[in-house]
Parts: structure tokens; sequence; C-alpha cells
């Protein structure tokens, strides 16, 4: 360690805050939008921020990741042991050690440091490396580079609240309130944007005749979404589910009355009282502590509880980058005659020829409609 204290190692480290990354011309026409949006407070799953910072740091090399938003420092020969944030509590983090035991964990001094610029030094699913420093503490040397990222923008700054994210399971129920697929494309996009998993589940089908969806399950099913049609009350499909979940960590989202509370004690009773809103953010003015956690599945995995996740307006979505997340597009959308179509207005659209010639569903280019011309559901 002495020896390094010598070297200077410069990093780089990208803002996750701020202007996002404009792909054509078109976006600009949406900023006014997007700004006034921005006014308020969004939760979103993240997409990647911008190369903004380079920084000399002293002594120990430390880089950021491709989404910027980690540290990784190298840990000078000790014995360390791997583990997973469940929770951040001001500057002490439980982390979950490889064989279930949860420590009260402190940060390495240079990571607080670092950490000032980058805001989020640990978060929730964090994969880390502990150096116990008693049997049930410890200090966090190191978070491995993050995927899957789940991210709130206030005032036009955007906060990490969660990372390593493996899946987001989209609730929604066939009856009271019933299906709208204009807000599973919603959560599909802001899922895909960030390489979460997406899973649609379909509660209450015993309140339909079946026949009634196949529609619903064909459209999204032939897109490549997995989608489980299931009763949390009868219990139908339960097993499936379990094993959806099952040693992974999952975001759970969907609007309120579809049953998702009924959902997750039908896999595991007392499960919804334990995935609730821990606390209510103060959406107005300063910075607060997000309370995202971990919570632990005894067949194995996570959920992901965060506060005003599962309201869908607060997803953050940027209407003219939609259509790149609209995955049957990507295949027409090199022929569009502009490069930067926005396959609404343009001509020569491919996008909008095989709308017609009924290759993409045009419920779902609707649906891509709506969201492009912003319109709130
Ligand atoms: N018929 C029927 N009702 C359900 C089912 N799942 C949930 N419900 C009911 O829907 C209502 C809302 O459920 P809840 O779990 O609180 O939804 P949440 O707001 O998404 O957490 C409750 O009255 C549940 O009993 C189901 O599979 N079938
Ligand atoms: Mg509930
Ligand atoms: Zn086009």
């Amino acid at each position: 360690m002495a020896k390094d204290k010598q070297k200077k190692v410069r990093t780089e480290f990208r803002k996750h805050y701020g202007a996002r990354t404009r792909h054509s011309d078109v976006t600009r026409q949406f900023r006014a939008d997007e700004s006034s949006d921005d006014q308020r407070s969004h939760e979103r799953l993240s997409g990647r921020g911008d190369l903004v910072k380079s920084r000399v740091v002293r002594g120990v090399a430390a880089t950021a990741d491709e989404s910027g938003q980690s540290i990784v420092l190298d840990v000078s020969g000790d014995q360390c042991l791997s583990g997973q944030v469940l929770r951040v509590h001001g500057l002490n983090s439980i982390v979950r050690i490889e064989g279930g035991v949860d420590i009260v964990c402190s940060t390495r001094g240079l990571l607080k440091t670092l950490g000032t610029d980058l805001r989020h030094v640990v978060v929730a699913g964090d994969l880390v490396m502990v150096k116990l420093s008693a049997p049930d503490r410890g200090v966090i040397q190191r978070v491995e580079p993050r995927r899957g990222c789940i991210s709130r923008t206030s005032r036009n700054r955007q906060h990490l609240i969660a990372a390593n994210i493996h899946q987001c399971l989209i609730v929604t129920s066939c009856a009271e309130p019933g299906i709208k697929p204009n807000l599973i494309d919603r959560f599909l996009v802001t899922a895909e944007k960030s390489g979460v998993r997406p899973l649609i589940v379909l509660n209450k089908i015993d309140l339909v005749d079946p026949a009634d969806l196949q529609p619903t399950i064909g459209n999204f099913a032939q897109l490549g979404y997995e989608v489980l049609a299931i009763s949390a009350t009868k219990g139908w499909g339960i097993d499936l589910l379990r094993r959806s979940l099952q040693n992974r960590r999952t975001v759970v989202v969907g609007q309120s009355g579809v049953g998702k509370s009924s959902l997750l004690n039908a896999i595991e009773p007392g499960l919804a009282l334990r995935v609730s809103h821990v606390s209510q953010e103060n959406q107005k003015g300063r910075h607060t502590t997000t309370t995202a956690q971990l919570i632990p599945l005894q067949l194995g995995g996570y959920v992901l509880d965060t506060p005003g996740i599962r309201q869908f307006q607060l997803w953050d979505l940027v209407p003219a980058e939609a259509s790149q997340w609209f995955r049957e597009f990507r295949a027409w959308a090199d022929r569009c005659r502009f490069p930067n179509c926005s396959h609404t207005h343009e001509q020569d659209c491919a996008v909008k020829s095989a709308v017609a010639d009924g290759r993409i569903s045009l419920r779902r280019y609707d649906s891509y409609c709506q969201i492009f011309a912003g319109d709130l559901l």
C-alpha cells in the first residue's frame, strides 16, 4: 500500500444526472417537454450517463464501470468476502455475506470520498467485497461493476437507487382493473432500456374467460416476452411464478389494485408486509435518502422494495428515445428514408409500411405514437 501512495491514477467518471445523451435531431424537439417533466421527480430504470469527469486518485487504482456508476478499488492481498448489499442506512450498509449471514458494514474511506462526487457509493443490490472487522461487522472494500440499475430522476439529477436487478415483474390484472396493454408497453420500454429482463404477469385470470386473454398474450409472446397468467387468490400459476423468482433479484411494478400484494403473499406468506413502503419520498427540495431494500425470499432470491417505483407516473420515459426500445421496430428502422426517422410523420418510413402490412401490430404502433407524443396514460 505504501508504495501505491506514490501512484496517481487518472480515472474517468460519468455523471448520472443532468441532460441525457441525444441520439438524433428529432429528440431535441422534445427537450421542452422533458425539462418540464424534470421539475417533478421520477423513478426509472436507467440508461447510461455521460462521461463528464476525470479525477486523479492517489494511491489506489480506481475505475468506473461502463455505466460509470460504480467504483472498483484494488484490494491489496488481504482476504475479503463477497456479499451483496441489502440496504443502506446512512453511512452503514447491511450486507449479506455468502452463506447467508447479514453484517453491518461501513465503507472504506476512499470509496466515500469518491462517493461525494458519484453520489451513490453503495446502493441496494451492490455486489461487494468486504473485509471483516468483527464477526458481525465489516468494511466494504470494493463495489463490483453494476448492471440492471434502477434510478430516480429528481430535480434534473439522476439518483441510482438499486443495482444488479435481474428482472422486472410487470403485474397487470385481467379485470378490476382491466388490462392496459399500453401501460405494459411503457414498463417494457423502461425495462429494456436498462437491461432488466421484463416478465409480464396477467393476474386475476379467475375473473375472465381464458380465451379472451389469447390476443393479449399472443401480442406480447410474439415479441418474445414471457407472459404468465395467474390467479393470486386461487393459487393458479403460483408455482411457475415462484420458479421465475427463485435465485433472482426482482423488482415488482404495476398499478395499484392489480394484486401485487396478493401475489407476493401467495409466493410466501407475509412477504407483502415485508415488501411495503418504508417511507414516502419528500419530492420537494433536498435530496432525500432512498430506502430501497432487497427482501430475501425463502426459496432463494430477492424482491426489491423501493418507494414509488410502482407508480408508473414516476417512471421517466424520454419520448424520442422510445422507438429503439420497441424491439420489433429495429428490423425495419434501418430501411426508413431518414436515419433519424421518428416513424410518425415522415415519408418512406419502413416501420409505418410494416404496420400497414400487418408485420408490426397496430396496437403496439399506436402505443408507441402515444409515448412519442408525450401523452400520459
Ligand atoms: N378475483 C381475484 N382477485 C384478486 C386476485 N389477486 C388480487 N385480487 C384482489 O384484488 C384486490 C387488490 O389486490 P392487492 O394485492 O392489494 O393489489 P396491489 O394494490 O397491487 O397490491 C384485492 O381485493 C385482492 O383480493 C386474483 O387473482 N383474483
Ligand atoms: Mg399492495
Ligand atoms: Zn420510420
